[in-house]
């Protein structure tokens, strides 16, 4: 269909379109696999890759860059006012298993791309800009998710995120040893004034509509949970069903149950098992142990922990009637979080001033954003997903989307770090 898209002559020309898109094609060529996803896993060696190619890109453009001991990449802009506190964009550049090339590497290259063209076009903005790549967002390997930005903000001390472990049992600490382009140095920003990050939607709200811009209001809250069930292994020929203790079983039923209530109840609103495993089991033994994760979001916190709840009394039925015993334990969350009004409205102007359309939503998706907006003044831009799909090598935004969208933060940015 026809979209609406950027007509201000001003700001139509603030950024390098072209070159963005090529940047986002040459960073998502990192990790890939035949089959066209790209797996670049929080500290891995292809994370390390896209971190060696981002880093050059900031030296070429003239950026102070910094590397923070949790892997944080900041890139700054100097500003006539270097005391006063910068105006942060950013994202993330590590992804899930088999990703697309845009969830949080559009945030990053964008925010790159309005640095470098303000640097071209010789404007010298009041406050320094800084463009952030943060660390480990997406969780997939090493829990919790948003590391990076957690330990930026203050919210999870550094031993701590240092300390987590892959499904290996390797560290944090250990993965960044063996990345030589991690190893800390340069000074880390100060707290910004302001944080503007741009994210693909993921989900189905803009393009569905035909809007060309999202401008978050906030995000839902979400918990992370992991679930391990202990049974008894025996003989798949010889065990009577009655005398069972199916950990497999138990676990499926527990899986089925959260989806119904999800489902019917609403509550929450989307809960998922995104990984599940029968550990060493073989197709002729009852399973003796098996574990899977669950991912509940809700924009209502009371709700998140009501659904928690209902998980944990469905647990000890399932104990009874399987004979099994289950541990629940948390691996991270994230409260529901509402951006700053004052900056809502702001891009909600300019977009109109550059007669783009635009619409308000909620992010259904967690982001570094989250974090930032405990510590300063934040807001999310979003970009259509065709037929809402990410996480998914089937991910993709327009191209003209694209660079309406990275035009829009470029203004946005441009006049927060001038006030
Ligand atoms: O899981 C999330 O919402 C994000 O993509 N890390
Ligand atoms: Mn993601
Ligand atoms: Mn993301
Ligand atoms: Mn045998």
């Amino acid at each position: 269909g026809t979209k609406s898209s950027a007509t201000s002559s001003e700001e139509a020309t603030l950024i390098d379109g072209r070159r963005l898109l090529r940047n986002l094609e040459a960073l998502g060529q990192i990790g890939n696999s035949a089959a066209g996803g790209r797996t670049r896993l929080a500290y891995s060696p292809q994370d390390g890759q896209a971190r060696e190619l981002l880093l050059a890109w900031m030296r070429e453009a003239g950026l102070s860059v910094c590397v923070d001991p949790i892997g944080n990449i900041f890139g700054t802009l100097r500003g006539c006012d270097d005391a006063a506190a910068p105006i942060m964009v950013g994202s993330h550049i590590d992804t899930v298993v088999n990703a697309g090339h845009l969830d949080g590497c559009l945030g990053v290259l964008a925010g790159l791309e309005t640095l470098l063209s303000l640097a071209e076009a010789g404007i010298v903005p009041r406050r320094p800009i800084v463009v952030a790549a943060f660390a480990n967002e997406e969780g997939a390997r090493f829990s919790p998710d948003l590391m990076g930005s957690r330990v930026f903000t203050g919210e999870l001390a550094l031993a701590q995120a240092l300390a987590a472990t892959d499904a290996d049992g390797q560290s944090v600490t250990e993965a960044l040893g063996r990345m030589p382009e991690s190893r800390p140095f340069g000074t880390p920003p100060s707290l910004p004034s302001a944080y503007v990050e741009l994210h693909i939607e993921q989900g189905p709200v803009l393009w569905s509509e035909n809007v060309a811009i999202g401008i978050v209001e906030g995000v839902q809250g979400c918990r992370w949970l992991e679930v391990q069930v202990h049974g008894a292994a025996n003989h798949a020929g010889t065990t009577p069903m009655a005398m069972r203790r199916d950990a497999g079983v138990a676990a499926a039923s527990l899986v089925a149950d959260l989806a119904r209530r999800s489902r019917d109840q609403k509550i929450p609103l989307v809960a998922t098992a995104g990984t599940m495993s029968i550990v060493s089991g073989s197709i002729n033994s009852v399973p003796e142990h098996a574990v899977f994760t669950v991912d509940l979001r809700d924009p209502d916190e009371r709700l998140l922990d009501n659904a928690e709840n209902q998980l944990r009394f469905a647990i000890a039925r399932a104990e009874a009637d399987h004979g099994v015993t289950i541990e629940i334990r948390r691996m991270s969350q994230s409260s529901p979080v509402r951006f700053d009004d004052a900056l809502v409205a702001r891009a909600g102007a300019l977009a109109e001033r550059g007669g783009i359309a635009y619409r308000r939503l909620v992010s259904g998706a967690s982001h570094d954003a989250q974090m930032l907006a405990a510590r300063c003044p934040t807001l999310m831009l979003f970009a259509p997903s065709r037929d809402g799909i990410s996480h998914s090598p089937a991910e993709h935004t327009d191209d003209d989307d694209i660079i309406a969208a990275a035009n829009l933060l470029a203004g946005l940015v441009r006049d927060l770090a001038e006030a």
